[in-house]
C-alpha cells in the first residue's frame, strides 16, 4: 500500500514515475489531497532543500525531485479548490533587465513553490516597469530578483528605486552568483540570499 512517507521519499530521490503512481494510489485509497501535498510532496522538498544547501544533493538532482514534484502536484491540484490551495504567501520573480540567465532562478522557483508559496515567474530579462505591473496585477508579498552578470546587477537598484518610487509595498530579495548581502544593504533590498534553500527560509522568515 502506498505511504505518504514513500511519496516523500520518491520526492528526494526525484524518481518521476514513482511519485506519480504513488500520488494516484494515494488520491485512489481516499488520502485528503492536502494531506498529499503537505506530508508527501512538500515534506520532499523541505528535505532536498537543507541537502542542496549543504551540498549533499546537486543541480541535476534537485531537477529531478522538483520534477517529481510537480508531477504529483499536476494529480492533486484538480482536487482543490482554489481557497484548500496552501499558501504562505505571493511571490514575484524574475531574472533582472539584460540578463537571460534562469537555471538559478528556476531552482529559486522550485523551492519557493516546494515550501508552500505561490510564485509568479516572469522569467528573464525583466524591466523594472514589469516589475512593477506585476506586483500591482498580483500583490504579492515578496519580490525575487535573480541576476548572473555584474552589469545586471544595477537593474535590481533601478527596480527596487521604481517599487519604493511608485509607493508598493512589498519586501524585495536579491540573490545570484555575483551578488552578496553587502550589495543588498547598499540597494535597499530587505534580504540576499546565496542558494535556492536559503531563498524559501529568508521568504518564510519574511512573512512571518
Ligand atoms: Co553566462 N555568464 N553568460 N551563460 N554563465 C556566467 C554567469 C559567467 C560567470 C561565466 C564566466 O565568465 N565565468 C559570466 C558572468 C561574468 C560576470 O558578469 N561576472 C557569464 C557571461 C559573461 C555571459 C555572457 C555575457 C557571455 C557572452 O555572451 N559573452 C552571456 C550573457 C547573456 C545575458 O544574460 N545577457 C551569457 C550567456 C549564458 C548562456 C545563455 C550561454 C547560459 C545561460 C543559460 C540559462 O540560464 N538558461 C550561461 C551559463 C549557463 C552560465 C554559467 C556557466 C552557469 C550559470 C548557472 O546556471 N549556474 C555561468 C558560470 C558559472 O556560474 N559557473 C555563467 C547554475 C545555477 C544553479 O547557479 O545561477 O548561480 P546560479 O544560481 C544559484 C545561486 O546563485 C542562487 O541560487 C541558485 C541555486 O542555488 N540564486 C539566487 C540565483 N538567483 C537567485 C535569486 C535569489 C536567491 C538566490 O533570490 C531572489
Amino acid at each position: 500500500m502506498a505511504t505518504l512517507t514513500d511519496l516523500c521519499q520518491s520526492i528526494v530521490t526525484g524518481n518521476v514515475a514513482q511519485a506519480k503512481e504513488l500520488t494516484q494510489a494515494l488520491v485512489d485509497a481516499g488520502t485528503a489531497p492536502l494531506e498529499i501535498i503537505n506530508d508527501g510532496l512538500i515534506a520532499g522538498m523541505n528535505i532536498v532543500g537543507p541537502r542542496f544547501k549543504n551540498g549533499e544533493m546537486f543541480v541535476p538532482e534537485v531537477l529531478m525531485s522538483a520534477k517529481a514534484m510537480a508531477v504529483g502536484m499536476e494529480i492533486v491540484k484538480p482536487l482543490l479548490s482554489d481557497t484548500d490551495m496552501p499558501s504562505k504567501g505571493t511571490i514575484v520573480l524574475g531574472t533582472v533587465k539584460g540578463d537571460l540567465h534562469d537555471i538559478g532562478k528556476n531552482l529559486v522557483g522550485m523551492m519557493l513553490e516546494g515550501s508552500g508559496f505561490k510564485v509568479v515567474d516572469l522569467g528573464i530579462d525583466i524591466a523594472p516597469e514589469k516589475f512593477v505591473e506585476a506586483i500591482k496585477e498580483h500583490n504579492p508579498q515578496i519580490v525575487a530578483m535573480s541576476a548572473l552578470l555584474t552589469t545586471t546587477m544595477p537593474a535590481m537598484k533601478d527596480t527596487i528605486d521604481l517599487i519604493k518610487e511608485e509607493g508598493l509595498k512589498v519586501k524585495c530579495i536579491v540573490g545570484g552568483a555575483p551578488v552578496s548581502q553587502g550589495f543588498a544593504d547598499e540597494i535597499g533590498a530587505d534580504g540576499y540570499a546565496p542558494d535556492a534553500a536559503s531563498a524559501a527560509e529568508l521568504c518564510t522568515k519574511l512573512v512571518g
